[in-house]
């Protein structure tokens, strides 16, 4: 088998010797936390706990119950629940984003308490919003934060275990979408193939993260698929998802996110666009590209962020004029590309 090498970016990096000489850190990752934040953070606490570091993890909000199978609830506070205050920490990790606002109001305590923020992310940074702190690490070739992770890891010498694994697996599982993104490298696979030797349990995994659907959220989805518009002849698709609908059907907002991915199994489609009501004339905005048609900067052009190809802003206005601005956008760069 092929073996796994640091990344350059790595080795060359501060990150490691910060950890190293750091006694107490603090790990979190961005609001509505998702598998991959979650899973590279936990990895890492497990195996910061095992060097015998001071270290706390904590999510912004709460963590959706489908991660349950981590037992977070052992290890995780949450900041907007009771919690011990946050006292003077050497250092604070920040997984899966470099936008300092996905982590509000948290960031702002952080800023004061500790005495290094670093991110660890895989995520572009933005050309129009806030820079990471200095000497954070951004490695975009990463198909998930959790293989950052996992070479961190690696680095400090901590021999893995079935929680660090767990937890891993989950990072990648999560943001490859069981190995269908994977910036094609072999290294999500490699990662994961020495992770199943501690992992016992893959399928599990697999299943509590995709296959948690309840009969409302089919119902729900049968509604909100048969309501999608399509444009340019069916390569641009646009959904909508009121708050009604989320709660006539049971959900919450995390039900809300594979509706798109599911969009982005039609052949023709090339970009789709879906619009998440937060509240009257506020929809979350999320963006994804096939691979031909770049969509970062259309987020950035709303002041939002993400990958090339998986982007999000939050926008403002009545959904027939957001809609139509989003329409033309993607219409410029389909007649470009
Ligand atoms: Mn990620």
């Amino acid at each position: 088998m092929k073996a796994l090498s640091l990344p350059h970016q790595m080795q060359s990096s501060n990150l490691i010797k910060k950890i190293q000489d750091a006694k107490s850190l603090l790990l979190t990752t961005h609001k509505q936390c998702d598998g991959d934040g979650l899973g590279a953070q936990l990895g890492l606490y497990h195996s910061l706990k095992k060097m015998d570091k001071d270290v706390r993890v904590m999510c912004v909000d709460d963590v959706p119950k489908k991660y349950r199978f981590l037992d977070y609830d052992k290890y995780l506070e949450v900041y907007e629940r009771p919690h011990k205050p946050i006292e003077e920490t050497d250092l604070a990790l920040i997984f899966d984003t470099n936008d300092r606002r996905l982590v509000e109001p948290l960031f702002s305590e952080l800023e004061k308490k500790c005495k290094d923020i670093l991110f660890i992310d895989h995520h572009p940074t933005l050309n129009q919003g806030p820079e990471p702190t200095l000497g954070s690490y951004i490695d975009t070739s990463a198909a998930s934060t959790g293989e950052i992770a996992y070479f961190i890891i690696k680095t400090l010498g901590v021999r893995l275990d079935e929680k660090i694994a767990r937890a891993l697996y989950t990072s990648i599982a999560f943001d490859t979408q069981i190995f269908r993104y994977v910036k094609s490298s072999p290294v999500s696979h490699l990662i994961a193939a020495e992770l199943l030797e501690y992992e016992k349990n893959a399928e599990e995994i697999h299943r509590s993260l995709f296959a948690t659907h309840t009969i409302d959220k089919i119902g729900y989805l049968s509604k909100v698929l048969s309501e999608v518009e399509f444009f340019a002849d069916g390569r641009i698709a646009i959904i909508r998802l009121s708050r009604k609908d989320l709660k006539d059907f049971n959900l919450d907002m995390d039900d809300s996110r594979d509706v798109i991915d599911m969009i982005m199994n039609i052949k023709t489609l090339q970009v789709a666009a879906l619009f998440r009501e937060e509240e009257k004339d506020t929809y979350k905005l999320s963006l994804r590209s096939k691979g031909e048609i770049e969509i970062l900067s259309i987020a950035e052009n709303f002041q939002g962020g993400g990958h090339m190809f998986a982007s999000g802003a939050l926008i403002k206005g009545p959904f027939k004029e957001i809609k139509e601005k989003v329409v033309s956008q993607f219409l410029n760069r389909l007649d470009a590309s």
